[in-house]
């Protein structure tokens, strides 16, 4: 049988910032909620006393639990997968290759190769602090995005292209168009779905769709999320 990696089923994910606060009851509703996953991630304030402490809180569950390493420092032993972000949008290479590079210098030999994979980011909302702290080219033409899925998927091979709006509901239309160019890397998306209306969309544009501020926001709308991603069939490959 071919190997599949764990995140190729997941149609759905939870995305918890570790430097925000969530109450038990909260982390409760969210772990039993029916979603394929939680990543533990954020651009900012993420540590590894507060990245363990999630983790250990999350465990209670079964829901897989993916960290989504930004930091050196943040690096915890012990989740489900580790996704290793590299921003695909900058003209500054320590968020490509640079900080990664200085990362697997001083823990390479220790890394478990068979549950980490690299995300190819295009972050698409310039007002996002990740786009802020990388210095990210938010205003890609549909021509541009369409160059950067080549350069991710057929050249790079990466095997998550992971398009990101977050605080805002994104181009469905240029996430869609992403995902009829893209071969073999699994399309995520991520950015302002608040309701289960923005879920469906995203949904039917992008193989996996990640919610993380409506947790925050607006808990109940963000748990309306997980029945609308289900409702919908992907409309790519
Ligand atoms: C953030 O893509 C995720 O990295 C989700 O975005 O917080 O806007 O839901 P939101």
């Amino acid at each position: 049988m071919e190997f599949q990696a764990i995140y190729e089923t997941w149609r759905h994910v939870f995305k918890l910032d570790p430097e925000r606060a969530i109450s038990d009851e909260q982390l409760d509703a969210i772990c039993m909620s029916g979603t394929d996953a939680v990543i533990v991630g954020g651009s900012t304030g993420v540590t590894f006393d507060n990245t363990v402490d999630l983790m250990s809180r999350i465990r209670r569950y079964e829901v897989p639990c993916a960290l989504e390493v930004s930091s050196e420092e943040a690096a915890v032993p012990g989740f489900d997968h580790y996704f290793i972000p590299l921003v695909l949008n900058t003209d500054r290479a320590e968020w490509m290759a640079g900080r990664q590079i200085g990362a697997l210098r001083a823990f390479g030999a220790f890394i478990p190769w068979e549950i980490t994979s690299a995300e190819g980011y295009l972050i698409l909302n310039g007002e996002a602090e990740a786009a802020k702290l990388t210095g990210a080219n938010a205003a890609l033409d549909a021509e541009s995005v369409t160059a950067h899925i080549y350069m991710a998927d057929r050249l790079m091979r990466l095997p998550i292209i992971y398009m990101e709006y977050s605080g805002k509901f994104g181009d469905m239309e240029l996430v869609k168009r992403a995902g009829r160019i893209t071969a073999a890397a699994r399309l995520f998306y991520g950015g302002g779905i608040d309701n289960a209306d923005k879920a469906r969309l995203a949904a039917e544009a992008a193989h996996t769709v990640i919610v993380g501020n409506a947790i925050y926001d607006d808990l109940a709308a963000a748990l309306s999320t997980v029945a609308a991603v289900a409702e919908v069939p992907y409309s790519g490959k």
